[in-house]
């Protein structure tokens, strides 16, 4: 059963400590104007509850999983083994490795079983990938994808014209 037709995306963290990394997703999501419903659920430590809440995402209207997980990260690839919506995997930095760690753990995964990898603590570029996939099916995205984009070169633009200045000035 369809919730609605907005466009939604699951955003799932391995634990709390993954929040402050996703919260930059979640806004930037929310901004664009995605409906996003959240979780903590781990592979390891609520095995059970991270099958679940993949093999209902698509009932329940979700369209893209983006899912950050640190260390031994097997979260994305979990949700991506039980669902066949597309499952973006955010690799946490870590204290010990810098995040390498999660992110081979993300990014290697087996033939067959995709998982769409951004950078370490690339939450935004998750952001944004979701939303490229949902603008798809949902045509309003497309536009304020475009004024994103204008906006970021502009202010890149901005920040040159300001060296610039400033080199002319020294
Ligand atoms: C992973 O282990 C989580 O995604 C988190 O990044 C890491 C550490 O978890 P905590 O020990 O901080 O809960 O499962």
């Amino acid at each position: 059963m369809e919730v609605n037709n907005s466009p939604r995306v699951a955003v799932i963290v391995g634990s709390d400590s993954d929040l402050p990394v996703v919260e930059g997703c979640i806004k930037l999501l929310k901004n664009l104007g995605v409906q996003v419903e959240a979780f903590i659920c781990s592979a390891h430590r609520t095995p059970d509850k991270a099958v679940i809440i993949a093999k209902e995402a698509h009932n329940k209207g979700i369209e893209v999983i983006i899912a950050a997980a640190g260390k031994a990260a097997h979260l994305p690839g979990v949700l991506a083994a039980n669902t066949i919506l597309p499952v973006i995997g955010i690799p946490v930095k870590t204290s010990l490795m810098g995040g390498l760690d999660s992110l081979l753990s993300i990014v290697q995964m087996p033939s067959g079983v995709p998982v769409a990898t951004v950078g370490i603590d690339g939450a935004e570029n998750a952001a944004l990938l979701a939303v490229q996939i949902l603008s798809l099916k949902h045509p309003e995205l497309k536009d304020r994808l475009k004024k994103f984009r204008e906006e970021m070169a502009l202010k890149v633009e901005e920040k040159n014209n300001a060296l610039r200045e400033k080199l002319e000035t020294d």
